[in-house]
């Protein structure tokens, strides 16, 4: 039984997506701050294989051709980010009006296509000023972040009726600021979690204030979530995988959905938990319109660290592809919280993928997104009230402290000459996505 779009309801959404320092370039153009990935990437040592987002995909000036490429792959959605450098230079007071004119273009160009924008305002590329005054372990973080909400949905207004507050604050506060992988790369707890705490805070600020100027559109936040599994029925696996939970999972959607944290984890980390000022929780805990979840595998947690299961198959990151965990995360999200509508807003895998010639058959890539969409199915079979699905990502691009050494495209990038070229995932896609109804021909079995 192979998937089909006709399994899913008829309103449910297929997109691509990426985010802007992964894709843009141009870090020095039209009057764009720099952000705290260009200073991580000047660092030595901290990417992988030593570049950084410069160039990046062109995407910045080479966005009119990007668009018409997501048009011709069939697709209901883009899902992009905005850089808040290029908004505000310095995090703060003047506003960059070319900024805005670029954003502006791209929403009105995916518009012109019939693609629908979905909009994520911080994908990590945090100004460095902002940066420079403690970044989100400084509270003021979140009022500037709110500010920047502001000026963008004045701007693009209701052109944009999806838009996402953060992507992924478990990446922007304990990968960042307590593993040290990310930038700012620090390493410590307790700033951590006050810069988890100052996202959820601007999170809800933001939320509270685009509220009256964007009235029809829908508000959300995007989280990356892992299912944690115990690696047997023995109490301390079970108390491991609880724990992960808790840490992962937890810790942000229990802010969001209760408006509190959830005691277990916050008793076992002591002296490190945030402040909490009254009103806080209220700001977290605003009615949102959906949740972005972003999966790309689970944990399988012992005792005495992570196992890896060895019948698994893993990709290019060491990640194991585990598409039932995608299943039993939403039903178990469903269950647990009360959500509004969830969008799968990245899935994704990447593969060290070769052009022969002039193709790409990335077929374990294609596996991939078959399983996942499946599982996708299978949750919405179940009850959950899924409403899209975005494949990470429409393109290959910079993936972080990994650089151009991963890639998560359904579209080859040949970065000599910035060419784009689909991989068999992206005609498989296609071929999954277009609506027959709306008269768009299939593309040819090749
Ligand atoms: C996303 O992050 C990002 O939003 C996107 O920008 C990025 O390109 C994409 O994924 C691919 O990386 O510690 O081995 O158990 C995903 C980040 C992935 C972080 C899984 C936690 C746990 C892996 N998450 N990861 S492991």
């Amino acid at each position: 039984m192979t998937i089909k779009r006709t399994d899913f309801p008829d309103n449910f959404i297929f997109g691509v997506a990426t985010s802007s320092y992964q894709i843009e370039g141009a870090t020095n153009e039209d009057g764009r701050g720099d952000s705290i990935w260009d200073t991580f990437c000047r660092e030595p040592g901290r990417i992988q294989d030593g570049t950084g987002g410069d160039v990046a995909c062109d995407h910045y000036h080479l966005w009119p051709q990007d668009l018409d490429l997501i048009q011709s792959l069939g697709v209901d959605a883009y899902r992009f980010s905005v850089a808040w450098p290029r908004i505000q230079p310095d995090g703060k007071g003047p506003v960059n009006q070319k900024g805005l004119d670029f954003y502006e273009r791209l929403v009105d160009g995916m518009l012109e296509r019939g693609l629908q924008p979905y909009l994520t305002l911080y994908h990590w590329d945090l100004p460095q000023t902002l940066q420079d005054e403690g970044g989100w372990v400084n509270r003021e973080t979140a009022y500037r972040f709110a500010e920047y909400a502001r000026v963008v949905a004045e701007r693009l207004g209701g052109r944009v009726r999806s838009y996402a507050t953060l992507n992924e604050p478990w990446c922007s506060s304990i990968l960042s600021y307590q593993i040290g992988e990310h930038a700012p790369g620090l390493q410590d707890r307790r700033a951590a979690l006050a810069a988890a705490h100052h996202l959820l805070l601007g999170h809800g600020e933001a939320v509270k204030v685009m509220r009256d100027i964007v009235p029809g559109s829908s508000l959300g936040i995007v989280l990356n979530l892992q299912p944690a599994y115990p690696a047997s029925d023995r109490e301390e696996d079970v108390a491991a995988a609880r724990f992960a939970d808790g840490t992962f999972n937890r810790w942000f959607l229990d802010p969001i959905f209760r408006g509190e944290y959830p005691a277990d984890i916050w008793d076992a980390y002591g002296e490190d938990v945030p402040t909490v000022q009254d009103g806080d929780f209220a700001a977290t805990s605003q009615p949102i319109d959906f949740l972005g979840v972003n999966y790309y595998s689970r944990s399988v947690n012992g005792a005495t660290g992570n196992v890896r299961p060895s019948e698994s198959s893993y990709t290019h990151m060491g990640w194991e592809v585990y598409p039932q965990g995608l299943t039993d995360l939403l039903v178990r999200i469903n269950h647990d919280y009360t959500v509004p509508p969830v969008y799968i807003t990245e899935n994704g895998a990447a593969y060290p993928d070769e052009l022969e010639g002039g193709r790409v058959h990335d077929a374990q890539r294609v596996e991939y997104f078959k399983a996942h969409v499946q599982a996708t199915s299978d949750a919405v079979q179940q009850g959950v009230n899924v409403a899209g699905y975005f494949a990470w990502s429409l393109m290959d691009n910079f993936e972080w402290a990994f650089g151009y050494s991963r890639r998560f495209g359904m579209v080859y990038v040949d970065y000599g000459n910035q060419q784009r070229i689909l991989k068999d995932s992206a005609k498989w896609y296609q071929t999954l996505v277009t609506r027959q109804d709306a008269g768009v021909a299939l593309p040819a079995d090749d």
